[in-house]
C-alpha cells in the first residue's frame, strides 16, 4: 500500500450564534471560526496531504453569511486536493440545505446521500466512502455495509458523521459490529466533539478530532484537526492545532502563597486569546480577595472566571486539653511537637496530628 496522508477535522459550526456573548463578541468569534478555514488550507498545503476529510457540521445551521460562503471558497477552494464532505446533524442534505443553496468550488465533494457512495480521485491512490445525514436526526448508516472485497490494495475511507457512543443514539449510531464489518481502513467520524485518539474495532481504524475550536468550558483543551497516516504499517494520527480559541480549566492551589503568582505560573501556556477558568484550591488563613485578583488578572485573558474553593486553615491543636480522646492525643503530640528540634520534625508531627484528628473524626478524610 502506498503511504497516503489525509487532514481530517470536523464540527466546525461555523456560523454559529454565540448567543451568550453581545453581538459584537459573537460576530468577531463567527469571524474566527471562518480563519479556522484559512487554518485548515494551510495545514493542508504545508503538509502535503491527499485530500482534506471533513465529517460533519461544518456549518452550524442552515443561516450562512455571505463571507463564510467567500471564505470557504478562497481558503478550501484554493486546495489542489479534494476536500471531502458528509453532512451531520447541524448541516444535513436536503434540497435547500446550504449544500445545495451555496456556491462550492469544484475541488470540494459533498456526499449528499443516506447510501453510502464511493468515489475515487485521479492520481489519488485511494478509495473514499461516504454519506450524509438527510435530516436532524438520522437512522444507522454502516448496518449491513462491507466495502467490496480489495483487489488492488488501495485504501478504503470512510467520512461520515456519526455516534459511535454506547447505547441508542438517533445521530447514526455506528456500533463495534458495524465499524468491524465495513472493511475500511480508516473511518472518518464528526459528532463528538472530544478529540480521540486512532481506535481500532477489527481491523478497522477510525478517530474523531473533536471540534476544531471549543466554543465554551465543556469544549476545554486544545483543539484542532488530525493529520492522518496510512501505510502497511497501519494508521496513526497527529493533532494539528488549527489556532482558535482554547477553553481551559485550571485547578490553582494557593494554600500559603501569593495568588496572582500561582495563577500566573499555572496558566503559562495559555494566551490573551484564550478563555480560563481558574479553580482556587488550597488551605488559606483568610478569603482569597476574588476581586483584587480578577482586577490584576485584567487583560491576561479573553475571558476569566474564577471559583474559590478554598478552605480555611483550620488550627489543628484546637482541641488540646479537650477531656476527649482527639484532646488526649494531641496533648501527647503537642510535647513532642514543643520538644522538636526542626522545622521537618515539627511537619511531620503537625502531619500526624492531622491523620490522626482526621481518623478519631471522619475516618481518615485528610483535614
Ligand atoms: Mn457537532
Amino acid at each position: 500500500m502506498k503511504t497516503i496522508k489525509l487532514l481530517h477535522a470536523a464540527d466546525l459550526h461555523l456560523d454559529s450564534a454565540f448567543e451568550s456573548l453581545s453581538p459584537e463578541q459573537a460576530a468577531e468569534r463567527r469571524q474566527g471560526q471562518r480563519e479556522l478555514l484559512f487554518c485548515i488550507e494551510e495545514a493542508a498545503e504545508k503538509r502535503g496531504v491527499s485530500a482534506v476529510l471533513l465529517s460533519g457540521d461544518i456549518f452550524d445551521s442552515n443561516n450562512i453569511k455571505s463571507e463564510t460562503e467567500r471564505d470557504f471558497n478562497s481558503s478550501l477552494g484554493a486546495l489542489r486536493c479534494p476536500v471531502l464532505i458528509a453532512p451531520g446533524n447541524h448541516d444535513p442534505y436536503s434540497a435547500y440545505s446550504v449544500w445545495e443553496t451555496m456556491r462550492f468550488p469544484e475541488n470540494v465533494y459533498i456526499f449528499k446521500n443516506e447510501e453510502l457512495e464511493c468515489v475515487e480521485f485521479p492520481g489519488i491512490p485511494a478509495r473514499f466512502w461516504g454519506a450524509g445525514f438527510q435530516n436532524t436526526f438520522s437512522p444507522p448508516l454502516l448496518r449491513g455495509f462491507s466495502a467490496p472485497e480489495k483487489t488492488d490494495g488501495l485504501p478504503d475511507i470512510m467520512v461520515i458523521h456519526g455516534d459511535t457512543g454506547v447505547g441508542a443514539s438517533d445521530y447514526n449510531p455506528i456500533s463495534r459490529d458495524d465499524l468491524i464489518k465495513c472493511g475500511m481502513d480508516y473511518v472518518a467520524l464528526g459528532h463528538i466533539h472530544a478529540r480521540t485518539p486512532v481506535m481500532h474495532a477489527g481491523k478497522t481504524a477510525y478517530a474523531y478530532p473533536g471540534c476544531a475550536e471549543g466554543r465554551g468550558f465543556d469544549e476545554a483543551g486544545e483543539k484542532g484537526a488530525l493529520l492522518v497516516t496510512i501505510s502497511d504499517n497501519g494508521v496513526s494520527a497527529e493533532l494539528v492545532p488549527l489556532g482558535g480559541v482554547r477553553y481551559e480549566i485550571v485547578t490553582v492551589d494557593i494554600g500559603g502563597k501569593d495568588a496572582y503568582d500561582a495563577v500566573i505560573s499555572a496558566t503559562d501556556d495559555l494566551t490573551s486569546n484564550d478563555c480560563c477558568r481558574i479553580i482556587l484550591t488550597g488551605e488559606c488563613r483568610e478569603l482569597p480577595d476574588i476581586n483584587a485578583l480578577r482586577k490584576s488578572l485584567e487583560g491576561r485573558f479573553r475571558e476569566l472566571q474564577i471559583r474559590d474553593e478554598t478552605v480555611m486553615k483550620r488550627d489543628i491543636w484546637a482541641q488540646k486539653g479537650q477531656d476527649t480522646l482527639a484532646g488526649v492525643f494531641l496533648d501527647k503530640l503537642f510535647i513532642m511537637y514543643e520538644a522538636a528540634k526542626s522545622d521537618k520534625e515539627r511537619g511531620k508531627i503537625e502531619l500526624a496530628a492531622r491523620y490522626g484528628i482526621s481518623a478519631i473524626e471522619n475516618g481518615g478524610e485528610v483535614i
